[in-house]
């Protein structure tokens, strides 16, 4: 017992279920009307305690959509966030193929979670920076980058852009204004802060945007990135992606806060809680978000509240740790089946045609596999050059490194 008559010494949180266990998440009781949209421009952090607390949803469970915070898109503009999203689904599958059958080393699939980086990548203007995790590929599609390109860089061949120097996942694309993805998580948060300084000392009309994990927004990183776009308010949006898990440690351990969107209110920034299986929803927000950053108003916090449906990545195995239902029962089901169902409710789309744009992607996806291991596989190679680790870091090779380039060189590197 310790002096607060506690039996243990201190508070352990866990996860909600375990293996063995049946996962039961009781059904959200929040509605697309429940909490009104408020001015983008006028509102303070203190306007958004209820938003930071609820839910902002569009997409209602039978498939129709409401409330004030629906973003009113053209057709074109739903069908085009759903075929990205369907492309990332079916490019996930064929590069765990790849993993599994040893054409590349290691995998990072973003099932679940389609809707996050798409939607939110498709309401900002295409001159805003992206700092994203390994969990938002998604937004290159959105960018235009060509998928050969994405693949040879999964596989770290000769035409990996970054040849070879980072983990499969790990993509940059600079005409996409897509910055490297770190292995050492939040870092990007920050950086993010940095450059959207920067873009407002410049006097650009440029929003930053950037996201987070649960497990990460642990780490100081989350905090100086709070702090600075409190102080400074520059034009960034900072999303907190709580898909519930950090690999098999539950974002129960993550905070002690009642949500994870109400710890920006602490910081005096407006934080906003999204439901992040819904697509209408993510892009309304985001478009709000970039409407406040655009106007001078400074940054945005938001909760994108999700579910990681899949494994952490190739080499993890959640049954491990969790309920092998737990995916399904989550109550924000799935985001493009959720999307999907609203526009055939609407008219607008239809089992037929769905079916046609599966098998077009994947003979898409197919067609850009076979052009891109002609450069190269894990198992077979070609790979890059081993000078590559000393070249384009430095422009002038320091003595230390060019003693290792030596010695590397005399022992047989190529
Ligand atoms: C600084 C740092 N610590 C630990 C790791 C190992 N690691 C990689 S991903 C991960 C979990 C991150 O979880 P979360 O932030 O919730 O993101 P998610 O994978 O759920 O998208 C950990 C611990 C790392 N890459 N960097
Ligand atoms: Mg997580």
């Amino acid at each position: 017992m310790n002096n607060d008559g506690c039996e243990k010494p201190i508070r352990v949180p866990t996860a909600p279920f375990r293996p063995g266990e049946k996962a039961f998440f009781t059904k959200w009781d929040f509605e697309p009307g429940d909490l009104d949209y408020l001015d983008p421009v006028t509102t303070t952090a203190s306007d958004t305690k209820s938003h930071a607390v609820g839910l902002i949803r569009v997409l209602n469970d039978d498939g129709s959509r409401s409330g004030g915070w629906d973003p009113d898109l053209e057709s074109h503009e739903m069908l085009k966030g759903l075929e990205h999203m369907v492309r990332l689904r079916i490019f996930d599958d064929r590069m765990m193929k790849m993993q599994r059958t040893g054409k590349l080393s290691f995998y990072m699939r973003s099932l679940g979670e389609e809707a996050v980086a798409i939607a939110q990548t498709m309401a900002l203007k295409e001159q805003d920076w992206i700092f994203p995790t390994y969990r938002q590929p998604g937004a290159q599609f959105v960018r235009g980058r060509d998928m050969v390109s994405m693949i040879c860089h999964c596989i770290g061949n000769v035409e990996d852009n970054v040849k070879g120097r980072q983990m499969p996942v790990h993509y940059t694309y600079r005409d996409g204004r897509y910055i490297s993805v770190s292995s050492p998580v939040g870092t990007q948060f920050s950086q993010a802060v940095g450059v959207a300084m920067a873009s407002a000392y410049k006097e650009r009309d440029e929003v930053t945007i950037t996201w987070i994990g649960d497990g990460a927004s642990a780490e100081g990183d989350y905090h100086y990135a709070l702090n600075f776009a409190s102080v400074y308010r520059p034009p960034v949006i900072l999303n907190v992606v709580n898909n519930q898990w950090a690999i098999s440690t539950h974002a129960n351990l993550a905070s002690g806060s009642n949500t994870f969107a109400d710890r920006g209110l602490a910081y005096n920034v407006p934080s906003l809680r999204v439901d992040g299986n819904d697509f209408l929803a993510l892009y309304s927000v985001t478009r709000w978000a970039r409407e406040r950053a655009s106007a001078g108003k400074g940054a945005t916090h938001i909760e994108v509240l999700t579910y990681r449906a899949g494994a952490h990545s190739s080499s993890d195995d959640p049954s491990r740790y969790r309920p092998s239902d737990e995916p399904d029962s989550w109550p924000g089901g799935d985001p493009i089946y959720r999307l999907k169902d609203h526009l055939i409710k609407e008219g607008m789309w239809s089992e037929d045609q769905h079916k046609a744009m599966e098998e077009s992607i994947d003979e898409e996806v197919m067609k850009a596999y076979k052009e891109a291991v002609k450069f190269g596989d894990l198992a077979e190679g070609p790979y890059p050059s081993t000078d590559t680790i000393f070249t384009e870091v430095y422009s002038e090779v320091p003595w230390h490194l060019k003693e290792q380039w030596d010695e590397m060189r005399q022992n047989g590197g190529d």
